[in-house]
Formats: structure tokens, C-alpha cells, sequence
């Protein structure tokens, strides 16, 4: 079976942003290249909540982003708690490509988008400072699971080469304190690829994927001869047994997705609702659900 190229990506605006990065991939482009033109689809969306432009803000009402990527070659960008810029995926691209760091925060990587012809606007829709007001009325912070069924975007692509590239990008929790960050900015809990091996992302409760270092450890699994789904599932486990007695756990979902050098996928989440979007040149761009542990 040809099982190269595949995309994946989380949740059900994966979906066009897959067909994005097919379109690159399959165009020419490098895979870094499909996996930042897949992922800005969901960025630029304004009905996306939970990405880019239209994402809920922060208890402030402040949009602050968090996204990186990662190439084949181990090379890596990321930019947390930046503000202000549609496409962060775009500008940790360029950290990644034009900085001898790997991550800019703040201030900081707005002052560098802005340097790099980046243009800043407004992120906060008209819905979303509603929401926002809404929500201040009561200002209780706890965590909604699988928000609107579209949380983080996370993409994993393989390439005919058989090489792998990722990219993960996200307004992060609704209602956060301001300046948190997440795990999706940070390589080795929001993503992680090991080109000798496999690439993982992950999706919800970022506090408790970064407490786990959640998706080096599914490619790590991987790397002791785990199937990805079964990596998914042993580093879910985990989580779920360092969070039972745990103040999150009533809210706690956690996702992740994997694909290995062989360009066999899956995914696995605590909780049910997780589903992931695939495409390859067999069977072209669908939805699978993932396997979960509890309802
Ligand atoms: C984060 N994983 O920032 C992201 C997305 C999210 O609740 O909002 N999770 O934690």
C-alpha cells in the first residue's frame, strides 16, 4: 500500500485546512510549506473560535495566540502570547527560518512579525467580544470540553519522501488569565516529530499536556515499536492516571494525533467527541473518529 503522502489534522476544521496542504503538497510545495498553508485556513477563519482571527479572547478580551512548527531536519519556530498578527503559524515559520531561536513571546515576536512586513489588526470579532461580555458576568473560568468540537489545530504531514513537518496553532483557552500560555506553542508537549520515527500533536487541556510532555512521549512511544493510535493511547493513560485526583479533571480532554515514518496514522483522546481529519492519495480527505477512554 502507498501510504505516502498523508496529512492529518485535528478536529473538524481540519478538514479544509487538509485540503489546503494536500493542494500545496501535492503542487510542489515542501511539506513545511503545505502543513503553514493548512493551518492558516483555520487561522484566518473567523468562525473558527478556538484559531486565529475570531478566537475567544482572554479574560481581558485580548486575542493572544500560540502556535509553532517543526521540520524534518528537527529545525523549529514557535511564538506564544502574541498578539495582534492573523497567521502566528506564519511567524514562527519565520523564527524558525530567520532567527537563530526557536521561540519568541509576547512583545518580543510582535516587534518581529512587525519587522518582518507582518501587519497588525484587530482579532476580536464583534461575536467574540460579545461572548467575552457575556461571560464576565459571571466570570467563572472552567474550561469547556471539545469547544464547538473544533479546539486547537494540530497537522502532521508526511511526504513522498518520507519526510515529516508540523505545525500547531491556537488562540488557546477561552477566558484565560492574561499572558497564559499553552502547550501548543511549546515543541515537545503541543507537538513533536522525530524524523527518524514519527510526528504527534495534541489537542485540549494544555496545562495537563504540558505537565506530561505529552507528544514527545507518544513519539517516543512510537520509537519502542508502538502503532500510533496505541501511542496515543499508553501517553493518554498517563495523563489521565497523574490527573485523577486532580482539580482538572472535571474538565479534562486531551487528544492526540500521530503518524509514523511508515505513514500509518491514528489518534486517541480521554474523553469521546475527538475526531481527526486524514487525507491521502488512496482513499482522498475524510473524517475518523478517534478512540477514546471515557465518555
Ligand atoms: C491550549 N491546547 O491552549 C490548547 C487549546 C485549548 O483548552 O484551548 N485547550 O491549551
Amino acid at each position: 500500500v502507498q501510504r505516502k503522502p498523508v496529512i492529518i489534522s485535528t478536529w473538524k476544521h481540519g478538514f479544509p485546512a487538509n485540503e489546503a496542504a494536500w493542494k500545496t503538497l501535492t503542487g510542489g510545495g515542501t511539506g513545511i510549506d503545505a502543513v503553514e498553508a493548512g493551518v492558516r485556513v483555520s487561522e484566518g477563519d473567523p468562525k473558527e473560535r478556538s484559531v486565529g482571527y475570531g478566537g475567544l479572547p482572554d479574560r481581558e478580551g485580548k486575542v493572544t495566540l500560540d502556535a509553532c512548527i517543526m521540520d524534518s531536519d528537527s529545525n523549529c519556530g514557535s511564538v506564544a502570547f502574541l498578539q495582534g498578527i492573523k497567521h502566528p503559524i506564519s511567524v514562527a515559520r519565520k523564527v524558525m527560518e530567520e532567527t537563530p531561536h526557536v521561540m519568541l513571546v509576547g512583545q518580543g515576536a510582535l516587534n518581529f512579525a512587525l519587522s518582518k512586513g507582518f501587519k497588525e489588526e484587530n482579532l476580536l470579532t464583534p461575536e467574540s467580544e460579545k461572548d467575552w461580555k457575556k461571560w464576565l458576568e459571571k466570570s467563572k473560568y472552567k474550561p469547556v470540553i471539545n469547544i464547538e468540537n473544533h479546539d486547537t489545530i494540530s497537522m502532521l504531514a508526511l511526504d513522498e519522501n518520507g519526510n515529516l513537518s508540523g505545525a500547531c496553532t491556537t488562540s488557546g483557552a477561552a477566558w484565560k488569565l492574561h499572558g497564559r500560555v499553552g502547550d501548543s506553542p511549546i515543541i515537545g508537549a503541543g507537538l513533536f516529530l522525530d524524523n527518524e520515527v514519527g510526528a504527534a500533536a495534541a489537542t485540549g487541556l494544555g496545562e495537563a499536556v504540558i505537565r506530561t510532555a505529552g507528544s514527545a512521549m507518544v513519539v517516543e512511544q512510537m520509537r519502542m515499536g508502538k502503532s500510533p493510535e496505541e501511542a496515543c493511547k499508553i501517553i493518554v493513560e498517563r495523563i489521565f492516571e497523574k490527573h485523577k485526583n486532580h482539580k482538572d479533571m472535571e474538565y479534562l480532554q486531551v487528544g492526540f494525533i500521530a503518524v509514523n515514518k511508515n505513514g500509518e496514522y491514528g489518534g486517541y483522546s480521554l474523553r469521546s467527541g475527538f475526531n481527526y481529519a486524514v487525507c491521502d492519495a488512496e482513499k482522498g480527505n475524510r473524517m475518523e473518529d478517534a478512540s477514546f477512554k471515557m465518555t
